[in-house]
């Protein structure tokens, strides 16, 4: 196999996101097949939610539901849509403790530990979806974590640190159905395969570019960041950096991947703790970079270093091509 430009080997033989899942796990004697399942549900999930995606103006499913979520959140209908799915597909994998969704207040026990419940799964059904009705790429953002038995209450089962993700993701719903995911040992993307209805993979082992002058913020709130991040901008600016931002978590992720340069969501007056949630979009996507070779930090701290407190946590995001983070930290020092 030959390395590209990108940074990731082309795979030359057909293999489905299901079959490597199950080669993977044949390297650990320990383990059981049930991770399997899980990642087989969410890429159940992804394919229900791209068809509905893919046909959402024509089934007249576009727009507000009318109702917020527990962060106050407009819902749109495909929110709804979309966290319903992934419950139906993941309620029923017998090795599933404990669901935990964007648009849930409460995480969902599914069984106890001494049910055979392994597993939490906490998610963010459809990220962006306010850029649904413009036709914008959106995304299925994922955790997955180890059940503590010995834990009761459901919110404290999944306020574990990001470093101890067993696995994370994302779905993106865009010109093409991509299913990027780690279990701890590199960075794999797939994509969906309509005609043959499973995601197959494109890249083993993705690696970031160590550098990249493109920045991804919401530039419009510059005037609110605190003073590090508008130097930034300001070097930025005089040193050929170009900007590119969807307003869509997964869609600016994926590229930030795949051609370098730093994504950012600083702390801003409406949002003095960030505006992304720790479990289920920073923790995830700061696993995904850090596995291609990429950094991730929440102010000062790495963001997978931090304690949750509690479900929807929000908290600043700055990750990327690591020569782009640190240049960033440099003027936050
Ligand atoms: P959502 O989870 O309610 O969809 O919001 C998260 C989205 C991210 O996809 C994106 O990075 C961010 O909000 C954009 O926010 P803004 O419009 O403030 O730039
Ligand atoms: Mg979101």
């Amino acid at each position: 196999m030959t390395t590209t430009t990108r940074g990731y080997e082309p795979s030359d033989n057909l293999v489905s996101l299901q079959s490597h899942i199950l080669a993977e796990e044949t390297k650990y004697p320990s383990a059981t097949g049930e991770f399997s399942w899980i990642i087989s549900a969410i890429s159940l999930a992804g394919k229900a939610i791209a068809n509905k995606v893919r046909h959402a103006r024509l089934q007249d499913v576009l727009g507000e539901a009318g109702a917020e979520n527990v962060q106050g959140e407009k819902q749109q209908r495909l929110d709804i849509i979309s966290n319903s799915i992934l419950m139906r597909c993941l309620g029923s994998r017998a090795s599933v403790a404990v669901i935990a969704s964007e648009e849930d207040e409460q995480p969902t026990i599914i069984r106890r530990g001494h049910e055979g419940g392994k597993y939490c799964v906490l998610f963010d059904p459809l990220d962006g979806s306010s850029n649904l009705d413009v036709g914008v790429g959106v995304g299925t953002i994922f955790s997955i974590l180890r059940n503590d038995p010995s834990i009761h209450e459901a919110e404290q089962t999944v306020c574990q640190r990001g470093a101890t993700q067993v696995a994370a993701g994302y779905i993106l719903y865009g010109s093409s159905t991509l299913f990027v995911v780690t279990t701890g040992h590199g960075v794999d993307m797939f994509v969906l395969d309509h005609s043959v209805g499973s995601f197959l993979l494109v890249a083993r082992g993705l690696k970031m570019p160590r550098a990249g002058k493109t920045y991804s913020v919401n530039e419009a709130y510059s005037a609110q960041f605190p003073d590090g991040y508008r130097k930034f901008l300001a070097y930025a600016h005089d040193n050929g950096y170009s900007s590119r931002y969807i307003g869509s978590m997964v869609a600016d992720v994926h590229r930030t991947l795949l051609n370098g340069g730093v994504f950012l969501y600083p702390p801003t007056k409406k949002n003095p703790e960030g505006k992304l949630r720790l479990l289920y979009e920073a923790n995830p996507m700061a696993m995904i970079v850090e596995q291609a070779g990429g950094i991730a930090y929440s102010g000062d701290v790495r963001t997978l270093e931090i304690q949750p407190a509690k479900l929807h946590q929000r908290v600043p995001v700055l990750l990327g091509s690591a020569d782009e983070v640190e240049r960033v930290r440099s003027f936050l020092k």
